[in-house]
């Protein structure tokens, strides 16, 4: 009995190993419920937080923790563009290749990245408000830049284990202003600021208006940043050439409901504060900083071609200035870059301008972490940086100096000199002796001038070259009769500039109402030997525009009275530029700079947002250049 058993269980165990076991009923979707990448592999890791700010909302910041990191400064970026897009580059397992190049490097050098969602934005909770003002009139909430900055930095000190406790912010453009943010009332663990092309004034001369013109192509970004929290929709034009789109819109305002974006709040603040009131004056962060005590060093990084911000850094580096006593707290650097550039793996050439050297990785290895580490790493020597440290394009070399501008009216090392536009499109240091003389063209807003050959595409279309249009050659314009040409004779001397030209101009309209639009130019040789192709490139160096009714107070505009001589002055942007012996000196006026800028009417109206058609009319433009009316540009000359 007993032995028929043990056969009865041996012959059981020996089939069922025989047997497939019954199949376990696999999965219907191939995406496991939970997997989260293994870290094992890679030399840095990810840590996602949410940090609590005062009113209790969330916001979310990314950690890049390089393996290993022990009493490691951190480097704090506040974006609207996505935490996660800011850190994630090619999928590496080593965060020299995984990170964007700034925050590689930095890395490399030591420090940990966080980079946070602002308020409103993807994985941060709360409401987002276009380049939120400070808490005050244009604020009645009790949370803003500073304050989510300073609730951020705390959190991060406390909770970070693998810090030394101290904190640099860093960020490009809206980056940029709120790391200027984070110099107001600051986080005592914030030891440096690098706030590089940074949105200060965006009446005056960065994103939204320069001078009362309004940048009208923004209403691309203004689609993208708020039709929802994640730029999930971009903006489709009815043609790849959008100037046909943005002339028959007639308006900006015009444009704004072809593509029903006309009831989104941002765009309503701007048509309702066309002017520079409390609203722009009270947001304007050079404003703001010249109260703050500069209590955090600070490294304004400019770029000299940047096309979004062109005002933003130098302005605030000059409103910093007198708050910097030992003048060794208020940096700033000046290269020859488009709009972020700096942060780019190359800087060597913008468009077809060649610049010898890779000025932005110099710019990272020389300038941006000797300062960090000077101000973030224990025990760290001091860094050998002059207070202002800029390119020279033309010539090609860095210069260090002791301040900004090297030329100017009075007060500077060197004095400015005027360059007087003369009669028959001629240019020169000496003073017009003729009576009576103007340059005269018709603008046309049915014709406008655009800002750049076309196609133009739409900003933030694949195929842009957005970026570059700053150095596009002005031949094109030069060829337009609504455009007045004064070009020098060919320089037997080289002539440097530091500093910011500034055009004084007088000029009549038939209208009554008129945009200016100066540029300065370089004009290579028709022969030259070192590029060929650049033969007779006229390079902009510095250009800028000006709504005319603002031409008295920005505050108050007016209409300009028809047919009268009348003065106009347009601070251009600053230069740092040698034109090179056997180059010209150009000057161009014009009175548009479209789709870029909205067109004048050139009918003095109350807003020109709602402008109707049969507002914009022709006008006869002159540009004197008699002894009476000495037009000129008064150009910042280093001896
Ligand atoms: N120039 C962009 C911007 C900054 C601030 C407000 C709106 C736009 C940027 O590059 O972030």
């Amino acid at each position: 009995m007993l032995a028929r058993r043990c056969l009865a269980i041996l012959l059981a165990t020996t089939f069922a190993a025989a047997l497939p076991a019954a199949a376990e009923p696999l999965p219907i979707s191939d995406i496991p419920a939970d997997f989260k990448p293994s870290d094992e592999v890679k030399d840095f890791t990810i840590r996602e937080v949410q940090i609590p700010m005062r009113d209790g909302v969330k916001l979310h910041v990314n950690l890049v923790i390089p393996k290993g990191a022990k009493n490691a400064p951190i480097i704090f970026s506040r974006t609207p563009y996505s935490a996660d897009k800011a850190i994630t580059g090619l999928a590496s397992n080593t965060y020299k290749l995984a990170l964007p190049v700034t925050y590689a490097e930095l890395a490399a050098a030591g420090y940990i990245i966080a980079v946070q969602d602002v308020r409103g934005r993807y994985r941060s909770e709360g409401d987002y408000v276009v380049a939120r003002p400070l808490v005050g009139p244009l604020n009645p909430a009790n949370t803003d830049h500073s304050t989510d900055t300073w609730d951020s930095i705390d959190w991060l000190v406390k909770n970070v284990p693998e810090t030394n406790g101290k904190v640099g912010t860093i960020g490009v453009s809206y980056g940029g202003f709120t790391t200027l943010m984070s110099l107001v009332n600051p986080h005592p663990a914030l030891g440096a600021a690098v706030p590089i092309n940074p949105l200060v004034d965006g009446w005056v001369g960065d994103d939204w208006f320069h001078n009362g013109a309004y940048r009208q192509s923004f209403l691309d970004w203004v689609y993208r940043m708020t039709a929802d929290r994640s730029s999930k929709y971009g903006l489709q034009f009815d043609r790849y050439d959008t100037y046909e789109s943005w002339l028959s819109a007639g308006s900006a305002s015009g444009m704004a409901k072809v593509l029903g974006i006309q009831d989104f709040p941002i765009f309503k603040k701007a048509t309702a504060h066309p002017t520079y009131d409390e609203y722009w004056q009270g947001q304007a962060l050079d404003k703001i900083l010249a109260k703050e005590p500069l209590k955090v060093p600070t490294l304004h990084v400019h770029s000299l071609w940047d096309q979004e911000d062109i005002y933003g850094a130098p302005a605030v580096y000059k409103a910093m200035e007198p708050r910097d006593a030992g003048n060794a707290d208020n940096y700033m650097i000046i290269g020859p870059w488009q709009h972020g550039q700096s942060n780019m793996a190359s800087g060597t050439k913008l468009g077809p301008i060649d610049f010898g050297s890779n000025t932005s990785a110099w710019y990272r290895s020389e300038v941006l972490i000797p300062f960090f580490d000077a101000h973030l790493k224990n025990g760290a020597p001091k860094a050998d940086l002059a207070p202002v440290t800029a390119f020279e394009t033309g010539a090609n070399v860095w210069h260090r100096y002791d301040r900004w501008p090297i030329s100017c009216a009075s007060g500077c090392p060197s004095q400015s000199k005027p360059i007087y536009l003369q009669a028959n499109g001629a240019l020169g240091w000496k003073a017009p002796a003729a009576r009576a003389a103007f340059a005269e063209y018709v603008s046309d807003p049915a014709r406008p001038v655009t800002y750049r050959e076309r196609p133009i595409l739409s900003t933030y279309n694949p195929n842009t070259s957005w970026g570059r249009w700053l150095v596009d050659d002005q031949r094109f314009a030069e060829a337009r009769p609504d455009v007045v040409t004064f070009v020098s004779e060919v320089l037997t001397e080289d002539v440097r500039l530091a500093g910011q030209p500034i055009a004084k101009f007088f000029a009549s309209t038939s209208g009554t109402d008129s945009d200016w639009v100066v540029k300065l130019i370089d004009v290579y040789p028709a022969e030259y030997a070192p590029a060929p192709e650049m033969g007779g490139y006229e390079l902009a160096i510095s250009m800028d525009i000006l709504r005319g009714r603002y031409r008295d107070d920005p505050s108050k505009p007016s209409a300009i009275p028809a047919n009268k001589v009348v003065p106009y002055e347009i601070n251009l942007p600053n230069v740092s530029h040698r034109f090179l012996k056997g180059h010209r000196i150009m000057v161009q006026i014009q009175s548009s700079w479209f789709p870029l800028y909205d067109r004048n009417p050139q009918t003095f109206v109350p807003n020109i947002f709602f402008a109707k058609p049969e507002d914009y009319k022709k006008a006869t433009q002159r540009i004197y250049t008699s002894a009476q009316y000495p037009s000129r540009i008064e150009l910042p000359v280093v001896e």
